[in-house]
């Protein structure tokens, strides 16, 4: 069985980071290792939440596996709470690394074109250089989030985002997705690119609904999709229709919770969509 870890945050109540990831990647067949960066009573959004920091234990923690042999498939970050909190993570992903390993990285710090409140603003700036949530199209015309500042052009405009894709390998990643893109008029979706100049766009009809956490959910399912031995656009397409759906059955809930999307229940329809993915993508 392949073996991951995921350093972020315990958000205990908020459906968010960790507790998205834990269950999303174990449903998917993939053993979800869990590094807390920090334990928060709900997430960010929630007024008056608490925070335990726990950057002083990422070292400890990476020496005692070290001394214990462990190797990750993979190695995927979510929220991280400061500089600090980075430096420390680019430390493991020095530690860990391995050159079949996966590092996947989800800028998940920022929405709308703001960083979250709880982060400062010398949170570094070429971690969030990775944000498909800072540069999401809903405000690419409103409020540019990368210098030189974009012109402010009217969507859609593929050449604008594919300028901005290539701005994010030009940080140093093999592949690069952008979420939340308007690929099509009405549709939204996924563009991804990759060194070797191939690239994708994968969109389903926009939902009037947004909740918190879709961005984790969505990370999660495609680190789970390419564990499965899906090719990235696989994994987005199948990490996307996943989103998609958990974004309608919260919709359909006049009971569901303000605070996330419900997820739980469409994790049957994300693994009959793996399965089907995974005939397409061949022994792993
Ligand atoms: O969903 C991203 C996220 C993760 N962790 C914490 C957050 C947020 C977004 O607000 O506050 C603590």
């Amino acid at each position: 069985m392949k073996r991951i870890v995921t350093l972020q945050d315990i958000s205990c109540l908020g459906r968010c980071s960790v507790t998205v990831a834990l269950p999303v990647i174990s449903a998917m067949g993939v053993e979800c290792v869990a590094l807390p960066t920090a334990v928060l009573s709900t997430h960010t959004m929630f007024p008056d939440f608490t925070c335990l920091d726990l950057t002083d234990q990422i070292a400890p923690i990476a020496r005692h596996w070290k001394a214990q042999s462990i190797h990750f498939d993979a190695i995927y970050t979510g929220y991280l709470a400061s500089p600090d909190q980075c430096d420390r993570v680019i430390e493991f992903f020095q530690d860990f690394r391995t050159p079949d390993g996966l590092i996947f990285v989800d800028p998940a710090m920022a929405d709308g074109g703001k960083l979250y409140a709880a982060l400062g603003p010398d949170f570094p700036r070429p971690w969030l250089g990775f944000a498909p949530r800072l540069i999401s199209w809903s405000q690419i015309s409103q409020r540019p989030a990368f210098s030189p500042a974009p012109p402010m052009i009217p969507p859609p405009c593929p050449q604008y985002m594919e300028d901005l894709l290539k701005k994010l390998l030009d940080l140093g990643c093999r592949q690069v997705l952008l979420t939340g893109a308007e690929v099509r008029p009405g549709e939204v979706g996924v563009l991804g690119l990759d060194q070797t100049g191939r690239s994708f766009s994968y969109g389903l009809p926009r939902l009037p609904q947004s909740y918190h956490g879709t961005g984790d959910l969505f990370a999660s399912a495609c680190v789970g999709g390419l564990m499965n031995g899906l090719t990235l656009e696989q994994a987005a397409r199948i990490a996307a229709r996943f989103v998609s759906a958990s974004i309608s059955a919260t919709a359909v809930n006049p009971d569901a919770s303000w605070y996330g999307v419900e997820f739980e229940g469409q994790i049957p329809t994300l693994l009959s969509l793996l399965d089907q993915a995974r005939q397409l993508a061949g022994p792993v």
